[in-house]
């Protein structure tokens, strides 16, 4: 067998972020475990962490570029593949403009740091307007909220699960997911402990999901009504005299309007639209404020809607009205060790986000922290003029299977002039590729995550090294953004990047450090790549040893010498510290919010649909890329429809049954499950389904294709402020198929 030796690895596939323990001989891996060592997971893992070797070894993950020749796409080398992207993109620039390029990034290059950290670079060689990501299918609403409040996109506050006694989880399954914008490995344990000590778990969500199996409380929702609950909660705050920030109260601005704005939502108002009682929210908003320590949390759920932004704004509005905002036991920010712009430049105050400084050409939907909102993407590509889409790059993203009007982005994707892929598959959306660049496996690259610590139950930061060494002439995934940023600059195909990637960093080092620049930078040499990043941002961070000012301060050398992590210990208050808007304060009532609460108000009047869909995550699954692993696929059958026995009924299925599934966006026929978990009248789609796109190339997936649900919503909806995407609540019916 050869000798076997156990790694430390830091699990990519979610924010949980585990540390896996990766046993390895004779080249490959033996197995996977939880890292019982790792300061910050403790040993926990899932099944996806297991199937990190089944990515590894998936003979369908490509190892070596595709170029497409005759409308084929083969096996070509990496400098004819990036001799194609030169041959190509350069015409089309100037031709038709920098707008004519998009950028589409996805789920993926969060968890990879070459891809996190040198994306931008792309981006800024690109210079489109058309840049779109997964946020505006996800968590956009919550960046804008935070920015509004707080001045940055990623201050936002997670609870601090180990000393709170109360803890409302609103539109979130951390059960299945692990936690999003909230790192927490081994929810079961923590939320175990916090009923242990007495404390009490809530959980609001229109399925009674494995969350709720194991909360004190559940109620259900009608989709799409949270803003709604969430200002009714408030407003008994302020109705009850029950508003008692505390130490928080000369830093909050806008309690006055506040108040005023959420007048016309009593309890008694929103009952109905919410499907829950209005003594049972008055109950809920005098628990928040009677626990010493307590914490709402939404996610996705509370994004996805017509109303995210006001949602997920409300969240925070509650926790800073009931005193628990930055408190131990409350909703707290974390002090990263590294790349948080919310430790850098002067602390307290700052200039605040913006929003809108360009508009989709389309549908004119703002922009939102450089972003235009992915449903507009297919729009941009059909619709001719100036600054139409004719060529795409997409780096980790597959809206074919994430995006509402799949099926329509797939349409447009094949109109394109030109379109190139960094990704691991041919998929439904990258078939549509003329040039696919792969990634390495994860396991063949070093680890940090640069955004995850940033939203973490506890402070910690951990590095891993590579596992395996990369096949030669396999280029990084970093190095490849920096081959395409410099064909798009005009510099070729053949530029030298690591010269580039030195002069972009001095570059940076200049603007940081001023006169102290070439000290710092002899200080990394010999670094590169994003580890150069990394050691630049830990020992300049708020815990980094300042290039020797601070001894035994971080830096990667002590990372490294330390697999399972360093603790850097538990959430401590950060207010007034971390704030970065222009008044220095706790922005309350952003004019933006308030101005739109009219808009909900309103559809309190409009009558409730009948039937809507909502989604679902799956342990086994992680949104559209999993599904070719084995270790995943295995079992039964995952796609179903969740249908409620009496919306069954009305429909004549049975369980098991294939029903067809009607939406604004399009239908499919998926197995029904009859289950009396949900809310009557919400049906339950899990995403990323629909492997069944010829040209694909996921052999195993395609067995059990399932259906996709977003080719049954439609690209129409969004919330107006932040351009997310509505994947909750929209209107189907529901028939034998
Ligand atoms: N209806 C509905 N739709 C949803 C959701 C929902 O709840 N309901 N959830 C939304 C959310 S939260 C998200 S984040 C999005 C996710 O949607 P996307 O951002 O599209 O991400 P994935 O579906 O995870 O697809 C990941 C892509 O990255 C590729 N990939 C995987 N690993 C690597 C790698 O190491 N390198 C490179 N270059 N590529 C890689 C995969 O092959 C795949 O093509 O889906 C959204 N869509
Ligand atoms: N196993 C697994 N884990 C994952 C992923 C995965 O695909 N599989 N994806 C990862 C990604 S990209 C993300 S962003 C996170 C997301 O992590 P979470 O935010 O925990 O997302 P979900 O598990 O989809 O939970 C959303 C919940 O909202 C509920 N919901 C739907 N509509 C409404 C509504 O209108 N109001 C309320 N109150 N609730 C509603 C749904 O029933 C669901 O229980 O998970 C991550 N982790
Ligand atoms: S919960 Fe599972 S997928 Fe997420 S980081 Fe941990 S092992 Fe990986
Ligand atoms: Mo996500």
């Amino acid at each position: 067998m050869g000798d076997t030796r156990t790694h430390h690895r830091i699990c990519p596939l979610c924010e949980a972020c585990c540390g896996l323990e990766v046993q390895v001989g004779d080249g490959r891996v033996l197995g996977i475990r939880g890292a019982e060592d790792d300061v910050f997971s403790k040993g926990y893992l899932c099944p996806k962490g297991v199937a990190l070797k089944d990515l590894h070894e998936d003979p369908d993950r490509l190892r070596t570029p595709l170029v497409r020749r005759d409308g084929v796409l083969r096996e070509a080398g990496w400098d004819e593949a990036f001799a194609e992207v030169e041959r190509r993109l350069p015409p089309l620039l100037a031709a038709h403009g920098r707008d004519a390029v998009a950028l589409a990034v996805g789920n993926p290059a969060a968890h990879k740091m070459d891809l996190l950290l040198y994306v931008r670079h792309l981006a800024k060689a690109l210079g489109t307007r058309n840049m779109f990501s997964a946020s505006t299918l996800d968590q956009m609403p919550k960046q804008l909220s935070a920015g509004l409040m707080f001045g940055h996109w990623l201050s936002i506050p997670v609870p601090d699960i180990e000393r709170t006694d109360w803890l409302l989880v609103i539109g979130a399954n951390p059960m299945v997911s692990n936690g999003s914008l909230w790192t927490v490995p081994d929810f079961r344990g923590k939320a175990k402990a916090l009923r242990a000590r007495g404390g009490r778990l809530v959980v609001i969500d229109p399925r009674r999901t494995e969350t709720a199996d194991v909360a004190d409380e559940h109620h259900f929702i009608r989709p799409g009504s949270d803003a709604l609950l969430l200002a009714a909660m408030a407003h008994t705050l302020f109705d009850e005299g029950r508003v008692r920030p505390g130490r928080l109260a000369p830093l909050l601005e806008g309690v006055e309007p506040l108040r005023e704005a959420l007048e016309p939502f009593a309890p008694e108002r929103v009952a109905a639209r919410c499907g829950i009682d209005a003594p049972d929210i008055r109950r809920l908003a005098r628990a928040l404020a009677a626990a010493p320590r307590a914490a709402v949390y939404g996610r996705l759920g509370t994004c996805t809607q017509r109303f995210g932004t006001l949602a997920s704004w409300l969240v925070d509005v509650l926790n800073a009205l009931s005193g628990h905002l930055d408190e131990p036991g409350g909703a707290m920010f974390l002090k990263a060790a590294a790349f948080a712009e919310n430790t850098l430049g002067a602390p307290g105050r700052g200039r605040g986000i913006v929003v809108g400084r360009h508009a989709s050409r389309v549908s004119g939907a703002p922009e939102v922290w450089t972003e235009l909102p992915m449903t507009v993407l297919a729009e941009e590509i059909e619709t001719p003029g100036h600054g139409q889409i004719k060529a795409l790059f997409t780096v980790a993203s597959n809206p074919v299977l994430s995006a509402p009007g799949g099926p329509r982005i797939a349409a447009a994707l094949e109109r394109l002039d030109f379109m190139v892929s960094l990704d691991v598959y041919v998929n439904e959306t990258t078939r549509h590729a003329d040039v696919i660049l792969p990634g390495l496996s994860p396991l063949e690259q070093g680890h940090y995550d640069v955004a995850f610590p940033q939203f973490s139950y506890r402070n910690h930061a951990r590095y891993s090294a590579p596992v395996f060494t990369p096949a030669p002439g396999h280029p990084p995934e970093w190095q490849q953004l920096l081959r395409l940023a410099a064909i798009a600059r005009g510099r070729g195909a053949t530029a030298d990047v690591l010269a580039l990637d030195d002069e972009l960093v001095e570059a940076e080092v200049r603007k940081l450090a001023g006169e102290h620049a070439p000290f710092v930078l002899r200080q990394v040499a010999g670094l590169n790549g994003p580890e150069r990043l990394l050691e630049l941002a830990l020992r300049s961070g708020p815990y980094g040893d300042r290039f020797g000012m601070n001894p035994g301060g971080l830096n990667l050398a002590r990372l490294r010498a330390a697999p399972g992590g360093i603790d850097l210990g538990e959430l401590a208050p950060r207010l007034p510290e971390l704030l970065r808007t222009p008044s220095g304060k706790v922005e309350l009532a952003p004019p933006m919010l308030l101005a739109e609460l009219p808009r909900a108000l309103a559809e309190l009047d409009a009558p409730a649909p009948p039937l809507v869909v909502i989604g679902r995550r799956d342990v086994r699954s992680n949104n559209s890329w999993m599904h070719n692993l084995p270790v995943l696929a295995k079992g039964r059958e995952r796609c179903t429809a969740l249908v409620h026995p009496a919306d069954a009924a009305r429909a004549g299925l049975a369980d098991g049954a294939t029903a067809r599934i009607e939406g604004a966006g399009g239908s499919v026929s998926v197995t029904v499950e009859l289950s009396d978990t949900l809310m009557p009248g919400v049906v339950c789609l899990p995403h990323g389904w629909g492997h069944d796109a010829p040209g694909a190339r996921l052999t195993l997936a395609a067995q059990r294709p399932g259906a996709n649900l977003n080719a049954l919503l439609s690209d129409r909806e969004r919330d107006a402020l932040s351009g997310n995407a509505v994947l909750s609540g929209g209107v189907v019916t529901l028939a034998a198929a």
